[in-house]
């Protein structure tokens, strides 16, 4: 199948130009409907079937391009509705650049500090979005991700690396400056809808205090133009429109769950990741593979 013939048909554009004008001041949106709530919960029926199946692997190929190995995460990476709010943010060709699972067990403790993602993606330019699909509810309970309005607009803060294990975070990086949790806002959403942010926008969740599992699936888009200026070799998958620039290595869509040529372009990825993630970081440091 050509590249081209790849991308799916999807509307021009996807959100109205006041979400438009708010996105550009406070650097998020949410919630927003991305899809049903019974098309969430059949994806979390998929999701949890092959944590069943395969435990030890499941982790890791979800914490990291789960979607290179589990067709229905392909598939959701081109959901003509999520990828009509990102083509009205970035433009119409459009790179998935990864996605990550951020699961929260209940009372497991996991959490993520403020940071900005754009600290350690080495990628040329800051137009890039993450769309964070809620497959369950995302609480203030269960430790809803919570961002500071306009903070887009900062520059990249200086972050520490915690290597704290309940981090859900690759280095448990933090900006290494005072956030004003007060001015934080949580977003709040329900199974099915997602928020969009920017890669600068600081944002951080804490632990899960309620029941039940909280899980969402970030999809981080870049446009095509966008070039890994980090020296790795980096890969990403064609969504939507077409690829002129070809600044990163194509990325196979997976046939079947877990298939061969799925597991070695995901191996490929996360040594990819590991590379990036963890340039100039002492040797021995476990991979997460997130931001
Ligand atoms: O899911 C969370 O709690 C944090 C997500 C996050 O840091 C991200 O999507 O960049």
């Amino acid at each position: 199948m050509s590249r081209a013939a790849a991308a799916p048909a999807a509307p021009a554009t996807g959100l109205p130009p006041a979400a438009l004008a708010r996105y550009r001041v406070e650097g998020f949106l949410a919630p927003l409907p991305a899809m049903s709530a019974a098309e969430a919960a059949a994806l979390l029926d998929r999701l949890q079937a092959f944590e069943a199946r395969d435990p030890a692997a499941a982790g890791p190929i979800l914490r990291h391009k789960g979607h290179l190995v589990l067709p229905w995460l392909d598939a959701l990476i081109r959901h003509p509705a999520i990828l009509a709010a990102v083509r009205a943010l970035l433009g119409p060709d459009l790179l998935c650049w990864t996605t990550n699972a951020f699961i929260k067990e209940p009372g497991d403790g996991r959490f993520v500090t403020w940071h900005q993602d754009a600290t350690y993606w080495g990628l040329s330019a800051h137009e890039v979005a993450t769309a964070w699909v809620a497959l369950t509810p995302s609480t203030r309970a269960n430790g809803c991700m919570r961002v500071i309005p306009g903070s887009h607009r900062w520059p990249v803060q200086p972050h520490r690396d915690t290597h704290d294990p309940a981090n859900l975070l690759t280095r448990g990086q933090e900006i290494a400056v005072a956030v004003d949790e007060a001015a934080a806002v949580e977003l709040l959403l329900a199974p099915g809808e997602m928020s969009l942010h920017h890669v600068l926008m600081a944002h951080a969740s804490g632990p899960n205090s309620s029941p039940g599992r909280r899980i969402g699936i970030a999809i981080r888009y870049v446009p095509t133009w966008v070039r890994q200026t980090a020296g790795v070799r980096d890969s990403a998958m064609l969504v939507a429109g077409e690829d002129r620039f070809h600044h990163f290595a194509p990325e196979p869509r997976p046939a079947a769950e877990a298939d061969a040529a799925g597991l070695a372009a995901h191996r490929a990825a996360v040594d990819a990741a590991r590379q990036l993630l963890y340039r100039a970081v002492p040797p021995g440091a476990e991979p997460g593979s997130r931001d």
